[in-house]
C-alpha cells in the first residue's frame, strides 16, 4: 500500500518592516485555504514567517529587537493559523523568532532567543520544535557589508539538535519528519543527522538574499538560486528523503530575497518549483515508499558507512593544512 501525502510550500512574498504580524498571518491563511483546495495535507511556511527579516537591521541593544520575537506559540496573532489548520485538517510548519525563559549552562533560567520552527499536526498539537544551529552572518555591525546579516547577534545556536519525529500526518498513521532552517541546508552534516534517524520528509524555510551582501569576492547572481537548490537536492539524494524548502521572497525595505521554493524527491529531483518571488503555493504528491530504494541500496547506511574514518567531521571545527609532499632521499 503506497504511503502517499500531498505537501505544499506556502511561499511568502516580502514582509515590510512596517507590516504587522496580523497582515502576514492573513496572507498565510489565504495560502492555507488555497493549499487545502488542492488537497494538501501538510503546508510548509518559511523561516521567520511572521515578520520582515529583521537580522538585516542593527540594534545597539539586542532587547530593541525583541519586538520581532514571539513570547508564546500560539500567540494571539498566530492562533488563527492553528484554528484554520484544525478546521481544515492540515498540518503546518512555521518558522518564527522565539523568545523564552529557559535554563542555560548554569542551570539558572534566563531570557533566550532562537531562530525556531515548529511542526503542528492537523489537530493543532505541536509535534516537534527545532532551533536553528547554523547561524550565518556576524554578531557586530559590519561596515564593509552592503546589508547587515546579524543572526549571530540576535540568536543563540539551537540547543535541540536535529530531531526527527514519527507522527500521523494526512491519511498516514506515521511519517518520519525532521526540520532544519535556511543556512542549515548548506551543511551536509545537518542532512546526514536527519538521515541517520530515517527522516522521510525534511521541512525547511529560508530567507536568502538574492545578491551577495558581503561586498567581497565575485558571485554571479544566478548562482544564488542554483546553490539553494543544489544544497536541497544533494541533501535529499544522499539521505533518500523528500524535502519541502519554502522561501520568504521579494524585496523587503529595498533588500531582495530569492524565492524559487522547491519540493524535492529522494532521487534529488525537483518535483515542484515556485516561479514567482511573491505569495505562491506549490504542491506535490509524495509517495514516501520511494525513500526505500535509496535507503536499501546506495545509501544503506548500515552496510556502507565507515564512521571510524569520519572522526575529523566531529573532532575538527575548521580545516587544517595538509602535510607538504617532499621527495624522499634515496634509501
Ligand atoms: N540566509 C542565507 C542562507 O543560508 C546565506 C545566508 C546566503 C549564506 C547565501 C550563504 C550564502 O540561505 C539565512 N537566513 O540563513
Amino acid at each position: 500500500m503506497a504511503r502517499n501525502i500531498i505537501v505544499a510550500a506556502a511561499q511568502l512574498g516580502p514582509i515590510q518592516k512596517a507590516e504587522p504580524r496580523s497582515v502576514a498571518v492573513a496572507r498565510m491563511l489565504r495560502l492555507l485555504e488555497q493549499a487545502h483546495r488542492r488537497g494538501t495535507e501538510l503546508v510548509v511556511f518559511p523561516e521567520l514567517a511572521l515578520t520582515t527579516f529583521f537580522p538585516r537591521h542593527y540594534y545597539e541593544s539586542i532587547e530593541e529587537a525583541d519586538q520581532w520575537f514571539e513570547t508564546a506559540m500560539p500567540s494571539n496573532e498566530t492562533e488563527p493559523l492553528f484554528a484554520a489548520a484544525r478546521r481544515l485538517g492540515i498540518g503546518f510548519h512555521l518558522g518564527y523568532a522565539e523568545l523564552c525563559e529557559e535554563a542555560g549552562e548554569t542551570g539558572r533560567a534566563r531570557r533566550r532567543r532562537f531562530n525556531s520552527a515548529i511542526l503542528v499536526g492537523p489537530e493543532g498539537d505541536i509535534l516537534l520544535k527545532y532551533r536553528k544551529i547554523h547561524l550565518p552572518g556576524h554578531a557586530a555591525f559590519d561596515p564593509a557589508r552592503n546589508v547587515q546579516h546579524l543572526e549571530k547577534r540576535y540568536f543563540e545556536v539551537g540547543n535541540l539538535g536535529f530531531p526527527v519525529i514519527r507522527a500521523p500526518m494526512g491519511a498516514l498513521p506515521g511519517i518520519n519528519m525532521g526540520m532544519m532552517i535556511c543556512n542549515d541546508r548548506r551543511w551536509p552534516e545537518a542532512w546526514r543527522v536527519l538521515g541517520l534517524q530515517k527522516a522521510e520528509l525534511v521541512l525547511l524555510g529560508y530567507n536568502t538574499p538574492s545578491l551577495n551582501q558581503e561586498g567581497r569576492g565575485f558571485e554571479a547572481h544566478h548562482l544564488r538560486v542554483f546553490h539553494s537548490h543544489l544544497s536541497v537536492q544533494a541533501g535529499c539524494y544522499q539521505n533518500a528523503c523528500f524535502a519541502v524548502a519554502t522561501a520568504k521572497a521579494g524585496t523587503e525595505d529595498g533588500c531582495e530575497l530569492l524565492g524559487h521554493s522547491i519540493i524535492v524527491n529522494p532521487h534529488g529531483e525537483i518535483i515542484a518549483m515556485a516561479t514567482t518571488w511573491d505569495d505562491e503555493v506549490i504542491t506535490a504528491g509524495c509517495d514516501l515508499d520511494i525513500c526505500t530504494l535509496g535507503r536499501t541500496t546506495v545509501f544503506a547506511f548500515e552496510k556502507h558507512r565507515r564512521p571510524e574514518h569520519y572522526t575529523r567531521i566531529t573532532s575538527q571545527i575548521g580545516a587544517v593544512d595538509p602535510p607538504v609532499w617532499e621527495r624522499k632521499a634515496a634509501e
